[in-house]
């Protein structure tokens, strides 16, 4: 028996000795953290239990297909009190381990007698927050690693809505099977699912057709102003917060900007600045193949991953995008 196999019993142990169970998904709430957490609430409560997700942020509105189980009860509520803390018996960190992503349960969390972390972020290695513990970061998504715990749990597969929030977590984190995460693991995951009975049309509709036309229109007009230089290598694009405000646009509504940006061809990096507030601008970077855009970040206290990274500069939005495309000149040599 591996050491991975052997974690992932020890918290099926867990969940089956206990009554009342709280999840911790991150702040930020993604596809994966949504779906893992969706699909373990309906496979303890499909157990009889009482189990429910913490989070008091707006859910996204292209997630919000899955957060209620399939007998229409919410999985998702901002009241740590909804089980109190004598009756608590297990929480567990979902897609995360550290209490920097959950800071506002970090409290509850601790009060619990019993405590897990299923996740798949290599930070969350180095001090696990759990009495037991699944941390793989090989795995693509979190919801790859909830797989493997419900096949272990009595019952609680094949069921067609855990097919849909597994789909969901392992789609989303691996953006649609294209980033290098994607393995073998996930194609084998997703032929089971294929015979659980899933609406993986819908779901995918759900995903990725269903943002509100200010999103789309954004997006379209943040393109269309775009700038390509140094010889077509590099793209930029800006959002004033005038801008923003005029076309109606909410939290995470620009995300998708940047990353479009990139699909031009020959386009290296990619890197679109929005006017947080006064004097307040955030930057998003993304590379194709080689540029390692978490260094161009640092130059500016900010940091990431090679392929995609971030800054925020206090400055007025033309003076920033003066200073970036520098960089990029600079970077590029020319
Ligand atoms: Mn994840």
């Amino acid at each position: 028996m591996t050491e991975l196999s052997i974690s992932l019993k020890n918290l099926r142990d867990r969940l089956t000795e206990a009554e009342n169970i709280l999840l911790f998904p991150h702040i930020g709430i993604d596809g994966d953290a949504v779906g893992s957490c969706c699909a373990l609430i309906w496979a303890l409560r499909k157990m009889g239990k009482n189990a429910y997700a913490l989070y008091e942020e707006d859910m996204p509105g292209n997630l919000r297909f899955l957060t209620d189980d399939p007998e229409g009860r919410p999985c998702f509520t901002s009241d740590p009190d909804i089980i109190s803390d004598t009756d608590l018996d297990v929480a567990m960190a979902v897609d995360c381990g550290e209490f920097k992503r959950f800071p506002a349960y970090r409290e509850k969390f601790l009060k619990a007698p019993v405590k897990l972390v299923l996740d798949h972020h290599g930070s969350s290695v180095a001090e696990p927050i759990g009495d037991w513990n699944m941390i793989d970061p090989d795995a693509a998504a979190a919801g790859v690693l909830m797989y493997d715990l419900l096949k272990l749990l009595e019952g609680a597969v094949p069921d067609s809505y855990i097919g849909e929030c597994l789909y969901a977590a392992i789609v989303t984190d691996t953006g649609r099977f294209q980033y290098s995460n994607t393995n073998k693991a996930c194609w084998d995951i997703m032929s089971d699912l294929s015979g659980w009975g899933c609406d993986f049309s819908r779901a995918s509709t759900e995903l990725y057709e269903s943002k509100r036309e200010e999103q789309v229109r954004v997006t379209a007009y943040a393109i269309n102003k775009m700038t390509v230089s140094g010889d077509g290598r590099w793209a930029v694009t800006t959002l004033s917060r005038e801008e923003l405000d005029s076309m109606g646009v909410r939290a995470g509504e620009t995300d998708e900007i940047v990353g479009e940006m990139r699909s031009v061809k020959g386009v290296e990096v990619s890197v679109f600045l929005r006017e947080v507030e006064h004097n307040v601008i955030r930057v998003s970077y993304r590379s194709k193949y080689f540029a390692d855009v978490s260094r161009l970040a640092s130059l500016h206290g900010g940091g990431g991953h090679m392929r995609a990274a971030g800054a925020t500069l206090y400055m007025s939005l033309s003076e920033a995008e003066k200073i970036i495309t520098d960089d990029l000149r600079e970077y590029f040599g020319n």
